[in-house]
């Protein structure tokens, strides 16, 4: 590692190779990976584990990971200035999590939220469900990273991992793991569903036409999505907290975010709107204009599998190279006797 990369802020952050990653999923985070990295010493993972704790076809898990590298690098994450790279291709996580089970009390995994939203849905909960934000602390914490860039919906896991950071520094009497910060950034940190503005956008409904936008859709897609996005029966173009106006509220969120403008700028773009209809396909024409590039990236990087291949694997021996001397460390704090060590 150079001397001008080590004096960066290390970041970590994941996102899981299952169903369609959408708009929310960019702007609300893997945009600001992205903005970002240059000015940081990055790891970006696809958390293929995570992926498991609900029941996947495993066919298409494997098509879906490669797919996912692919959006990521056409998305503009440079393999030069990050590390990305397959979660369960550095043993080192899954190993962490178990460690870091024995410090956690399940107390805390039984009030997150995504658990018990998540669990509802499920036939059978499996245990990795509930354990899931314990793996996403050892992601986090084996890298000490200083900062895990999110959307909303994950600040509450990314504090769990400061938690047990904490916990696991206070009970082996040694400041040993960085505690992590959440970034949620100022905007689209919340992108919500265009078919219900009252729920938030999730990969899981992204197959459902109407409820996202994905990355990989074509513009007429993307424009018919937006046409039937849902408002209210007013006119009035401004952002707003009132539930009632929730729609137009994320019409103009997500064009603030897409155009980087402040919401004073926002407001006068529609000042001579002819009406939602008007700011449903402007909204739609920045949306296109952002990803038709994406897209036509990602086409020409699934070209070539091998290199993709080639690519996780380096990131892979990148991120081990980090993560596994840390592990072994961690063993040793506990008591652990590592392999060839004769005290
Ligand atoms: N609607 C959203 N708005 C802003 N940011 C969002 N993120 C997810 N949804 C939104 C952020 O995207 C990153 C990757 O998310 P993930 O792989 O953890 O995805 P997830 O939470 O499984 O995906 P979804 O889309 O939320 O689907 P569901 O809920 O159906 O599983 C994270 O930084 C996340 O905050």
């Amino acid at each position: 590692m150079s001397s001008e990369q080590s004096s960066k802020k290390r970041v970590f952050s994941g996102i899981q190779p299952t169903g369609n990653i959408h708009i929310g999923n960019y702007l609300g985070a893997v945009r600001n990976w992205v903005i970002h990295q240059k000015e940081k010493e990055n790891f970006f993972c696809i958390v293929d584990l995570h992926s498991l704790t609900v029941k996947q076809d495993p066919d298409e898990l494997r098509r879906q990971t490669r797919s996912l590298a692919a959006i990521l690098l056409a998305s503009g994450i440079d393999p030069s200035a990050s590390t990305l790279f397959i979660q369960s291709h550095v043993a080192a996580h899954a190993e962490g999590c178990w460690l870091l089970n024995c410090v956690t009390p399940i107390g805390w995994l039984q009030r997150m939220t995504q658990f018990k939203d998540k669990s509802v849905q499920q036939e059978t909960i499996s245990a990795a469900l509930l354990d899931y934000p314990v793996l996403q602390a050892a992601d986090i914490i084996l890298y000490d990273a200083h900062e895990v860039p999110v959307g909303e919906d994950q600040k509450q896991h990314v504090e769990l991992s400061r938690d047990i950071a904490q916990r696991f520094n206070h009970l082996y009497e040694h400041e040993f793991f960085v505690v992590p910060e959440p970034v949620i950034p100022k905007s689209a940190a919340r992108v919500m569903g265009l078919d219900d503005p009252t729920a938030k956008m999730a990969k899981t409904y992204a197959h459902v036409r109407g409820h996202a936008v994905r990355l990989l859709d074509e513009p007429d897609e993307i424009m018919y999505v937006f046409k039937r996005a849902v408002t209210d029966s007013g006119r009035e173009i401004r952002f707003s907290d009132d539930p009632e106006r929730a729609g137009v509220n994320n019409l103009l969120e997500i064009y603030k975010a897409v155009t980087s403008k402040t919401p004073e700028e926002v407001e006068r773009d529609f000042a001579d709107a002819r009406g939602y209809g008007d700011l449903k396909v402007r909204v739609a024409e920045v949306v296109i204009e952002m990803v038709n590039p994406i897209r036509e990236r990602y086409k020409t990087l699934m070209e070539d599998p091998a290199k993709l291949d080639r690519l996780l694997a380096i990131g892979a021996e990148q991120a081990a190279a980090v993560s596994v001397p840390k592990l072994a460390e961690m063993k040793r704090i506990m008591g652990l006797v590592l392999p060839g060590e004769s005290r």
